[in-house]
């Protein structure tokens, strides 16, 4: 019998090489045998993607914290029970492009959200799931910004301002320092073949105490 996937998330402020990251790390996981599934929050399946466009589709009403909160939520369960779920218990390894930490970093740090409202929606949606690693990706605000904003047009939380993102970097940087044995922090300031190199290593650790 195929025992459970591992549950690996990337995250990290607003352009930090999440995206770049994930690909080659399915590669490398891949080369090793693994099956793996990639997929981001929010979104991953048809619907969650939809939401996702709602939630970043830039607008004039203003967004209740209230509604975007519930919004991230929403698109976590259709995603955990229709994707994630499913590929953890047929032995898969799933890669997730952000997750719940998103939503303390953002909506907790970023917007000012109580953390225990966030736990009290982390533990309603996921029961007892949590990632089993957490690669976080880390930069200070300006750096990741300036790799961002070379793309077009912004979407809602693109337009924020740095402080805000500074805000998201340090309530990471806290749940990491809390929770070292699954967090594992890369500097996303270095060069890409650099980075790519310390989320190889980081991933190798993982198989070998796995045994996988
Ligand atoms: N959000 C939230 O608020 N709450 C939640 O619970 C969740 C999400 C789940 C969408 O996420 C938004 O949703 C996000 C938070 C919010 N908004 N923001 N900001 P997203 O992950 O889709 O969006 P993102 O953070 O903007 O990710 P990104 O733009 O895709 O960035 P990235 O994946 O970290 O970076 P990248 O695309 O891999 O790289 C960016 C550029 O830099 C690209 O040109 C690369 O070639 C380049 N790059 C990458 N690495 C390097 C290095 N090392 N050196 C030089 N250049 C590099």
């Amino acid at each position: 019998m195929t025992g459970r996937g591992l549950f690996i998330t990337f995250e990290g402020a607003e352009g930090v090489g999440k995206s770049t990251q994930i690909g080659l790390a399915a590669d490398y996981l891949r080369a090793r045998g693994l099956d793996v599934v990639v997929t981001r929050e929010p979104g991953g399946t048809p619907m969650a993607e939809s939401i996702r466009e709602v939630l970043l589709a830039p607008r004039t009403e203003p967004v209740h914290e209230t509604t975007e909160l519930l919004l991230m939520f929403a698109a976590r369960a259709q995603h955990l029970h229709s994707l994630i779920e499913p590929s953890l218990a047929a032995g898969r390894w799933v890669l997730c492009d952000r997750f719940t930490d998103a939503t303390f970093a953002y909506q907790g740090g970023g917007r000012g959200v109580s953390v225990d409202r966030i736990a009290q929606l982390e533990s309603l949606v996921q029961g007892a799931l949590r990632p089993d690693r957490i690669l976080l990706l880390d930069a200070p605000v300006e750096v990741g910004l300036a790799r961002a904003r070379h793309r077009g047009e912004l979407d809602r939380f693109e337009r924020e301002a740095a402080a805000f993102f500074d805000r998201v970097r340090q309530m990471y940087l806290r749940r990491a320092a809390a929770d070292p044995g699954r967090y594992h922090i890369i500097d996303a300031a270095q060069p890409l073949e650099a980075v790519s190199t310390d989320v190889t290593d980081r991933l190798r650790a993982v198989i070998s105490v796995t045994g996988q």
